[in-house]
């Protein structure tokens, strides 16, 4: 039945955990996925994560079904750790939030409900580069994929005359994906000013904007900063999409905690749109796993959870900074290894686009045992103070041939 099924590439960036699970060596390092390790390169589960299970646990809580959108004290706590408390379109009954499958899912209910009842256009504009899942989500949901220019490798930063030249020329109205924060894979996100100026330009073309939010607290260590793309778009009167994910920034990760939100104009055109979105998420999966959004729940609904959580947030960004400091010291002052490197340390977020070229990154796997991106991303997580030398000896080797 199955004989002219093809074999399909595997992930790019799951597809490194694999190799990194098959090499024997003691001293491999695996920067590919990106998931937070802590200084021992052990996974790390949050302590206000703990806590808020013991509080389940405690509350002996059925497993009845969610309804469609999820659990309400979840996404309304969600939406307003997104928009912010003094949020208009937030206080004026006009989001319209459903829970999600993580962040993927989030922009995959998007992706379908923009194919079914956007009306302006089924083009979606993704910076280049992008997420890898980006153009298979958006693709498989029905929208076709175009590109705007994002990352100028030449000065290993934002290429803003060319993002803001191909928005200009994009079709009035298309849709455009914005990473909120952290952008994934380059760490290279727009200064406060140059969203200021994206805003004006997606209102002169009437663009719509759909922001990803998967590192909300991440990028500065501070969740309400990083929130700043997205409220400044709300704020300047933009209706918006936006995809969250708690996998990050909860270490979440499997729970597969997430909402997918839209401002609409009123509270009447946000219950139309509701009922829409159920309608997109019941034939998918009828409603979304509760444990996770229990978690996220309890910890945004307690005040005290609530400030621990922000601080362990904070502990897991400042610790990827410190290996930011550490490597650039390590490779400019220690090993004089040829190039500049000043962009590891001004990069944000979760990964580092470090210029390593595909053949750099092919001998550090298999003369060092270091394993990430074929881009020469490497996520920063997976640095500590016990693999950090080691990992800059091999850059070091591997730059100098
Ligand atoms: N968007 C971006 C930019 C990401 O890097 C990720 C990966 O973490 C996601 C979305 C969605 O991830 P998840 O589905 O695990 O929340
Ligand atoms: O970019 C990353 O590493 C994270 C994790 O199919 C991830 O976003 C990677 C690939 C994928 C799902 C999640």
């Amino acid at each position: 039945t199955w004989s002219a099924v093809p074999a399909g590439p595997p992930d790019p960036i799951l597809g490194v955990t694999e190799a990194f699970k098959a090499d024997k060596d003691p001293r491999k390092i695996n920067l590919g996925v990106g998931a937070y390790r802590d200084e021992n390169g052990k996974p790390y589960v949050l302590p206000s994560v703990l806590k808020a299970e013991e509080i389940i646990t405690a509350s002996k809580a059925d497993k009845e079904y969610l309804p469609i959108t999820g659990l309400a004290d979840f996404t309304k706590l969600a939406a307003k750790l997104a928009y912010g408390a003094d949020s208009a379109p937030l206080q004026e009954g006009r989001i319209s939030s459903t829970q999600s499958i993580s962040g993927t899912g989030a922009l995959r209910i998007g992706g379908a409900f923009l194919a079914r009842h956007y009306p302006h256009s089924k083009t979606i504009f993704l910076p280049v580069p992008s997420w890898g899942n980006h153009t298979p989500v958006f693709r498989d949901s029905g929208l076709e994929v175009k590109g705007y220019r994002y990352f100028d490798k030449k000065t290993v930063g934002l290429d803003f005359a060319g993002l803001k030249e191909d928005l200009r020329n994009a079709p009035e109205k298309s849709i455009v994906l914005l990473h909120a924060c952290a952008h994934n894979p380059t760490g290279v996100d727009p200064t406060p000013e140059q969203w200021a100026e994206i805003s004006d330009i997606c209102k002169e073309r009437g663009l719509f904007p759909f922001f990803d939010m998967a590192y909300q607290g991440f990028a500065s260590g501070n969740t309400a900063r990083d929130a700043f793309a997205l409220r400044h778009f709300v704020k300047e009167g933009h209706q918006v999409a936006l995809a969250q994910s708690f996998a990050k920034n909860m270490g979440l990760y499997g729970e597969r905690v997430g909402l997918f939100s839209l401002t609409t104009s009123s509270p009447e055109e946000k219950a139309r749109v509701d009922s829409q979105v159920k309608i997109i998420v019941r034939p998918m999966y009828s409603n979304p796993p509760i444990h996770g959004a229990r978690i996220a729940g309890t910890i945004l609904g307690s005040p005290e959870l609530y400030t621990q959580w922000e601080s362990e947030v904070a502990g897991m960004a400042n610790r990827i900074i410190s290996m930011r400091d550490k490597l650039y010291d390590t490779l400019t002052h220690d090993l004089k290894t040829p190039g500049e490197w000043r962009h590891i340390k001004s990069q944000i977020g979760m990964f580092s686009f470090t210029g390593l070229t595909p053949p750099q990154t092919k001998a550090l796997a298999e003369k060092a045992h270091i394993y990430m991106t074929g881009d020469g991303r490497i996520s920063m997580a997976g640095l500590n103070g016990g693999n950090i030398v080691y990992f800059a000896e091999g850059v070091n080797a591997a730059v100098r041939g």
